[in-house]
């Protein structure tokens, strides 16, 4: 780079400090009015620590293939960049934090200036990265993306940030897959929220990262330091700084040229020729060469940069920074949220050169002309070709999906996944090319094996099953190819939702679609529910098909029976929980999501039956392994619609009904006995089959909230076959799940409703012995409606 370019780069580094200074100062000294309001939050030091690193990515280093997932507390750093580059307007500058402002935090589905990544829940983008190199390399193998064409995957970390552990969990799984085009880049500025870090952290993660296979680069002093160092006594200097702990450190930085040259004249008073190297430097000279470590210095970072640039082999980048370099609050341990007082931004502003007035002028902080800096930017090789999300083209999903012919034999849900699958993987057409399958583990007993033993697992490199090769008899085939279509993770829930993430988003992130498809036992997604928030956050596209669920795998006992997950379900915006009883629900269900998972979320539109159908989402299937007798029936697009909805009746109430049992999933047979049960006595009972309480619910509220804004005709599903339950009638909702996810159905029209379900950790057990104990079998349904329908006591039928 030229003495020229290198003087640009550092004014444009001038100018981002700047403007992202500012953004958080209006956002809580002009914005915020008024004694009681709360102030919106600082991080102007957290994010001052950035400014030289991402000016030397953004302005030189990247290139627009690359993807980013930016430290949460840079983001008005970038915010700034995008700004400067002319992708982020004033007025979401000046609403920084507002309501429909520029976000907090980067956001994808929320942010306007090109978000590769979202980040916000540390340690997340981070395998963010890594997850979304390896889908890269996945889409390349598969033909659908030129391997020059192949982007870094960088994500910019806090040092604090490393301490999240599912960072450690991508780590292992990016050296089992050949990991490569992923920069890490860690803002050493030794401070995390609360405090100053652990000495030698920086020692830990060279160890651990070349273990595995990593290049590690550690920028630690800049050209200003390096010169000193070279002149007679510098290395004494060097030591001392290297030695320095870093409270000690961050409090000198914070105090300023007094401090140092008491501290440093102290500790090396027998070295007169480095003594005198200090001595020789103004107050503000030596402020500056202290600060002057790796982070904060152009010519070594864009260095560094363009070496790692030349190979494809995963890079940490160790940057040593201060925290509010530049800042008054520079080094202070308390400085996390801290704010520049008015008087501290004023005497800022007049060091940078900012008239007053002038604050939001894109180059005002630059004595150079604003042209000439504006050139330099929009033609940094990253903003050249503008914006760089990409779209693709929708799969094409047929009619139906293939079921096998069951013969009569009960099946389990979980058993229907997987024939609906192995049929897919059997034949080819264009869904099966397009669908990816991952499990942590729980290929095989999640029923994918039949669909990997068609498609294979993935590989960069193939490798052989030796198993098979032996001629081992073996019901699986386990080898690996670039062209398999079934990646396998170890145990680590976590990495299973950070890939379905980086699946989810290839359409955006590489321009090729597919069709992620996901698998877990259902209790473990409260291993990793902040992972499928963060997924669903970033609008990722998957099929989440959690199995076994429930106190219905009764003998597995309590550890895996899952009581809450219908909840988090429902409670998750972007993604759609079903829980069908019966195969043929499920393959309508599996079909309306491969493609529901395809939909535009921008196309939004709530239509009358209250539902946001139009944008899409994720979807949930909470599966169980309890085969159930079959329904023969006819699909008719009238069923197909009611399963889709989230529900239909199995057996209409009559107009003098005196209840009404409402089920979801697995539960089915109980509920469809107790109607039987009660039948000859309570001979207008109605059967409602729940496949979707999430979509029940959703459409219920989406409904009356058109009905606010007076939108007349809007009514729900729920609402509509909820209709025709006589008014004094009770309902009695079963699942095997916590109650609250059915008991809602009563408010709809006002009835009185018991709710059953599991509200304490289960047993070992028998089905039925479990379904005894939780009062979810027919006589509990029985004993429930008895409790709460109005009328005589009910007699039962005797059961053969
Ligand atoms: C999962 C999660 N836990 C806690 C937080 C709150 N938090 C935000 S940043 C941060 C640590 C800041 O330290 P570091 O990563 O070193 O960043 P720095 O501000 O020093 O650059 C914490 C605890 C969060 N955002 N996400
Ligand atoms: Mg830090």
């Amino acid at each position: 780079m030229s003495d020229e370019d290198m003087s640009h780069l550092r004014e444009i580094e001038r100018c981002v400090l700047w403007i992202a200074s500012w953004t958080i100062h209006n956002a809580n000294h002009l914005r915020v009015t008024g004694d009681n309001e709360v102030k919106v939050g600082g991080h102007q030091a957290s994010s001052a620590s950035m400014a030289t690193i991402m000016t030397a990515l953004y302005c030189q280093a990247l290139r627009p293939e690359d993807r980013v997932a930016v430290k949460p507390h840079a983001s008005p750093i970038f915010h700034a960049l995008q700004y400067l580059a002319g992708h982020q307007t004033l007025e979401k500058l000046e609403n920084f934090r507002g309501f429909g402002g520029a976000q907090s935090y980067p956001s994808r589905t929320k942010d306007n200036d090109d978000v590769d990544f979202s980040t916000g829940s540390v340690g997340l983008g981070v395998a963010q990265t890594l997850f979304s190199s390896l889908v890269q390399d996945y889409v390349i193998h598969h033909g659908a993306m030129d391997a020059e064409k192949a982007g870094r995957m960088v994500a910019l970390i806090g040092d604090a940030e490393m301490d999240e552990g599912n960072i450690y969990e991508a780590l292992f799984e990016g050296w089992k897959h050949d990991l490569r085009n992923c920069w890490w880049i860690v803002d050493y500025n030794r401070q995390s929220l609360d405090a100053v870090v652990h000495e030698g952290l920086f020692q830990k993660f060279e160890d651990m990262f070349r273990s595995f296979g990593w290049d590690v680069v550690v920028l630690r002093h800049g050209r200003l330091q390096e010169a000193i160092f070279a002149k007679p006594g510098g290395d004494v200097l060097r030591k001392w700084i290297e030695q320095c702990p870093n409270q000690l450190y961050s409090a000198l930085t914070f105090k300023g040229a007094q401090s140092w040259r008491e501290r440093i004249g102290q500790d090396i008073k027998d070295h007169a020729q480095t003594l005198s190297l200090i001595e020789a430097l103004s107050d503000a000279e030596l402020e500056e060469v202290m600060g002057n470590l790796g982070g904060h210095d152009l010519p070594s970072l864009t260095e560094a940069f363009a070496q790692a640039r030349a190979h494809d082999r995963p890079t940490l980048f160790i940057c040593y920074t201060i925290k509010g370099h530049e800042l008054p609050l520079a080094g202070h341990k308390d400085n996390h949220a801290g704010l520049m007082t008015p008087t501290q931004i004023d005497i800022f502003r007049k060091r940078v050169g900012v008239r007053e007035g002038h604050e939001w002028d894109k180059w005002e902080a630059s004595s150079l002309k604003a042209s000439e800096l504006q050139d330099v930017i929009d033609k940094a090789p990253f903003f050249t070709k503008g914006k760089r999300a990409f779209t693709a083209p929708k799969i094409a999903i047929p009619e139906t999906l293939p079921l096998s012919q069951t013969r009569g034999k009960p099946t389990s849900t979980q058993a229907g996944f997987g024939q609906i699958l192995n049929n897919l993987g059997k034949a080819d057409s264009e869904l099966a090319r397009h669908i990816v399958t991952t499990a942590p583990d729980v290929t095989v007993s999640t029923n994918l094996g039949g669909w990997v033993n068609h498609r294979g697992l993935f590989a960069r490199k193939s490798k052989k099953d030796t198993f098979r090769d032996h001629k081992i008899p073996s019901t699986f085939n386990w080898a690996s190819s670039p062209s398999g279509q079934h990646i396998e993770l170890g145990i680590a829930e976590s990495n299973l939702f950070i890939l379905l993430s980086a699946l989810g988003l290839s359409h955006a992130i590489n321009g090729a679609r597919y069709l992620p498809i996901g698998t877990v036992y259902d209790p473990f997604i409260y291993r990793a529910a902040d992972q499928m928030n963060y997924a669903c956050y970033q609008d990722a596209r998957f099929m989440l098909v959690a199995t076994p669920s429930g106190v219905t795998l009764a003998p597995e006992g309590g550890a895996h029976q899952s009581i809450g997950t219908p909840l988090i379900g429902m409670a998750q915006d972007r993604m759609a929980y079903f829980e069908p009883a019966y195969v043929d629900e499920l393959a309508v269900i599996m079909r309306f999501g491969l493609e529901f998972m395809q939909r535009d979320a921008k196309a939004g539109n709530v239509s009358e039956n209250g539902l946001d159908d139009d944008s899409g989402g994720s979807v949930y299937l909470r599966l169980s392994t309890r085969p159930l007798e079959q329904i023969k029936r006819d699909m008719t697009p009238e069923l197909e619609e009611n399963i889709i909805n989230g529900g239909y009746w199995l057996r209409k109430p009559g107009p003098n009904a005196r209840a009404v049992i409402a089920y979801t999933g697995a539960v089915a047979p109980e509920a469809i006995e107790a109607v039987g049960l009660m039948g000859e006595d309570v001979r207008d009972i109605g059967l409602l089959a729940i496949t979707s309480a999430d979509r029940l619910a959703s459409g219920w509220s989406g409904a009356q909230k058109l009905r606010q804004e007076r939108d007349v005709s809007a009514c729900a599903h729920v609402e509509k076959l909820i209709s025709c339950v006589p008014k004094d009638a009770a309902i009695i909702t079963v699942c095997d799940a916590y109650p609250t996810t059915l008991s809602w159905l009563g408010s709809v029209k006002g009835h009185k409703t018991r709710a059953l379900g599991v509200e304490r950790f289960g047993q070992t057990g028998s089905i039925a012995e479990l379904y005894n104990y939780y009062g979810l079998n027919a006589e509990g349904i029985a004993r429930a409606t008895e409790e709460i329908a109005p009328g005589h006591p009910i007699r039962l039928a005797r059961r053969t």
